[in-house]
C-alpha cells in the first residue's frame, strides 16, 4: 500500500472545552500523531485536524459556575488546549472548534437537506425535568442505577460497567446531578432523526473494512437489538447552535460534534487555498479519512455518523481507528471521572516524548484498556531510552569525535548486520502501518540490544591506538552509529523531539527513503546529551500534585 501515493485525513475526537486535557486524552492524540507523522514520512499527503467540542450543557453550567459566558469559557479552554497539544507535538494542520461559522453553516445545511429527504420527524416525549434547577436534563445529568447490570452511578444514557444503552427514564432510581434532586417527568416537543432506516446500508458497511473485529461486534449487538429514530434537538437553556423555525431548541451537541470534523477541514481549505473541500467530501473522493476516537463512543462513530452522512451523500470514514481506556493502577480512568494528571502538570515535571513512547510500547490496534503505572514507565524509559538507545550513540560518537575529527568511516565495518537492519525495516514498516506501535518498540528494541551486543563484542575502548588499528576503529564505531541512526528513522514518528536532536548530531535528516544508504565518509556533530534519565524525585513531585 505504501507505495502508492496517498491522500489523507486524519481526526480525532473533539476533545470538550469544559476542561483540561489530560494524559487519558493524549493517549489518542498521540496514537494519531504517530501514525500521521509515520504517513508523512513515506511521502503521503495527510491532512491532521481536530476540534473543541464547545457546545453542550456542562459547557454552560461551567461557564455559570465560573461567572463568565459560555463564548469567553470555550476561548479560554481552546488557547490551553492548543499549547497542550503543542507541547506534546500533536502535529495537528488545524486545531478549529464546533462553535465556528464554517460548523453553523454546514450543520444548517445539512440538517435542511435531512428534512428535505424526510429522515427527521417530531414528536412528543415526557423527559426528566429539574424542577428545582427549572431545566430539563439531560442523559449526562442523570445517575442512577443501571437498568441491566444494577451497577450504581452510572449515567442515563449508557453504562459505563456494561456497556448498555438505554434511556433515562429506564434508570433505577434517577437523581439529577445538577440539584441531586429526583427529578419530574415533562412533555417536551422534540427532532428525531430516522436512524432506522438506515439498518440495512449499517448492515452492509460495517463489514465494508472500515471497523476491525471487536468493534464490529459491539456494533452488531445494537443492531440485533435494533434501531431507534435518534434525538437530534436540546431544549433551552443550552449552549449551542438553534434550530431554525422552533423557537428555544438546539441542536443537540452530538449532531454538531461531528460535524466539526468536516468544519475543521474547511477552515483548513479557507487557509489553505490548494486545498478542495468537494474533492474531499464527495461520495466518489479518493482521499481516505479516518477516525481515531475512544471505545466510549462507538455508538456515535459506527451508527449515527455513517448514516447522516449516507443520508446528505457524502464520502464515508475508511477506517474507525478504536482503542481503550487508560487504566491507572487498575482504575479506569474515562474522560467524565476520576482526576488524571493534566496535560500541562506532566510536561512541567516530564517531557513529551517519554510519555509517547511509554504510550507507543503499549498500543495496538485493538480495544484493550492502556495501563499507566509511573514505576514502570520510569524504569522501561530508562532503560530502552537512555541505557539502550542514546547509549549506542554516545559510546561510538566518542572515538569519532576524537580521532577522527567527527568523520565516519568510507565503509562499514559489517555490511550483513547494517543488511539485516534493513530487512527488518519492512516488518517495521508493516507494525506502523497497522497502528501495532507496541510491535514497533519491541522489535527497534531488539535490534538495539543486537547493535550493543556487536560494540560490547568488538571493544572499540580496548584497540590500542596506533597507526594499523584506525581504519578498524573507525569502520566499527561508523557502524554503531549508522546501526543507531536506523532505528532512529523507525522511532522517528514516536519519538519527534529526540529525532530532532539526533538529526542535528548526525548532521543528516532521519528519512525513510535513505535508509539503504548508510551514512559513510560524512561528518557528524559533537555529541551532547541527547536525553536526560528520568528521575524518581520528578516522578514523586508529579504525584504529589494528585494526593
Ligand atoms: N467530545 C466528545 C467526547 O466524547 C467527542 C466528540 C467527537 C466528535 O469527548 N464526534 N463525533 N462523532
Ligand atoms: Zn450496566
Amino acid at each position: 500500500m505504501s507505495t502508492l501515493f496517498r491522500k489523507i485525513l486524519v481526526t480525532c475526537a473533539l476533545p470538550y472545552a469544559n476542561g483540561s486535557i489530560h494524559i487519558g486524552h493524549m493517549l489518542e492524540h498521540i496514537q494519531a500523531d504517530i501514525w500521521v507523522r509515520y504517513q508523512r514520512m513515506r511521502g503521503h499527503e495527510v491532512w491532521f485536524v481536530s476540534a473543541d467540542d464547545a457546545h453542550g450543557t456542562a459547557i454552560m453550567l461551567k461557564s455559570k459556575n465560573l461567572g463568565i459566558s459560555s463564548n469567553q469559557l470555550i476561548k479560554n479552554v481552546k488557547k490551553e488546549h492548543q499549547i497542550d497539544f503543542v507541547n506534546f507535538n500533536i502535529s495537528y494542520d488545524n486545531y478549529h472548534s464546533t462553535h465556528s461559522i464554517e460548523n453553523l453553516s454546514l450543520l444548517r445545511k445539512i440538517f435542511v437537506c435531512l428534512n428535505q429527504k424526510g429522515f427527521i420527524h417530531e414528536k412528543i416525549i415526557s423527559q426528566f425535568y429539574d424542577n428545582v434547577k427549572k431545566i430539563f436534563l439531560p442523559d449526562r445529568f442523570i445517575k442512577g442505577t443501571c437498568p441491566v447490570c444494577k451497577s450504581e452511578n452510572q449515567y442515563g444514557d449508557n453504562c459505563e460497567e456494561c456497556s448498555s444503552i438505554y434511556e433515562p427514564i429506564d434508570l433505577i432510581n434517577p437523581k439529577s446531578a445538577i440539584s441531586g434532586k429526583k427529578p419530574i417527568l415533562k412533555n417536551t416537543k422534540h427532532l428525531y432523526f430516522d436512524l432506522t432506516f438506515f439498518s440495512n446500508f449499517l448492515k452492509k458497511w460495517i463489514y465494508s473494512g472500515v471497523l476491525e473485529n471487536s468493534v464490529i461486534k459491539k456494533t452488531e449487538e445494537w443492531l440485533k437489538i435494533g434501531l431507534k429514530p435518534w434525538g437530534i434537538s436540546r431544549d433551552a437553556p443550552y449552549f449551542g447552535f438553534k434550530i431554525p423555525k422552533f423557537s428555544d431548541k438546539y441542536f443537540y451537541v452530538w449532531l454538531d460534534a461531528p460535524i466539526g470534523y468536516i468544519s475543521a477541514f474547511k477552515n483548513l481549505c479557507f487557509k489553505n487555498k490548494k486545498l478542495n473541500f468537494h474533492e474531499f467530501w464527495n461520495e466518489k473522493s479518493n482521499y481516505e479519512l479516518y477516525h481515531f476516537i475512544g471505545k466510549d463512543i462507538i455508538y456515535f462513530h459506527t451508527l449515527f455518523w455513517p448514516s447522516i452522512l449516507e443520508a446528505v451523500s457524502l464520502r464515508k470514514p475508511n477506517g474507525i481507528f478504536v482503542h481503550g481506556y487508560l487504566t491507572m493502577n487498575g482504575l479506569k480512568l474515562s474522560k467524565s471521572r476520576g482526576s488524571l494528571i493534566t496535560a500541562s502538570d506532566w510536561i512541567k515535571h516530564l517531557d513529551s516524548d517519554s510519555l509517547r513512547y511509554y504510550y507507543a510500547s503499549k498500543l495496538s490496534n485493538n480495544i484493550n484498556d492502556i495501563e499507566m503505572n509511573l514505576e514502570d514507565f520510569l524504569y522501561k524509559i530508562n532503560s530502552d531510552i537512555v541505557n539502550k538507545l542514546v547509549n549506542l550513540a554516545s559510546r561510538n560518537a566518542s572515538f569519532i569525535n576524537k580521532y577522527f575529527n567527527g568523520y565516519l568511516s568510507n565503509e562499514l565495518h559489517n555490511n550483513k548486520l547494517y543488511q539485516y537492519f534493513i530487512d527488518v525495516s519492512g516488518k517495521i514498516e508493516n507494525f506502523l502501518e497497522n497502528r501495532e506501535f507496541s510491535c514497533v518498540i519491541r522489535e527497534s528494541m531488539k535490534l538495539i540490544d543486537m547493535a550493543n551486543q556487536y560494540i560490547n563484542e568488538k571493544k572499540p575502548w580496548k584497540i590500542e591506538i596506533k597507526e594499523k588499528n584506525m581504519k578498524e576503529l573507525q569502520n566499527i564505531c561508523t557502524m554503531g552509529i549508522n546501526l543507531f541512526r536506523l532505528v532512529m528513522i523507525f522511532l522517528k514518528p514516536i519519538l519527534p523531539d529526540l529525532a530532532i536532536k539526533t538529526e542535528s548530531f548526525l548532521m543528516s535528516d532521519l528519512t525513510w527513503k535513505n535508509i539503504k544508504n548508510p551514512l559513510l565518509s560524512h561528518k557528524i556533530n559533537k555529541f551532547t546529551q541527547l536525553y536526560k534519565r528520568i528521575s524518581s524525585e520528578k516522578i514523586s513531585q508529579l504525584m504529589n500534585l494528585y494526593k
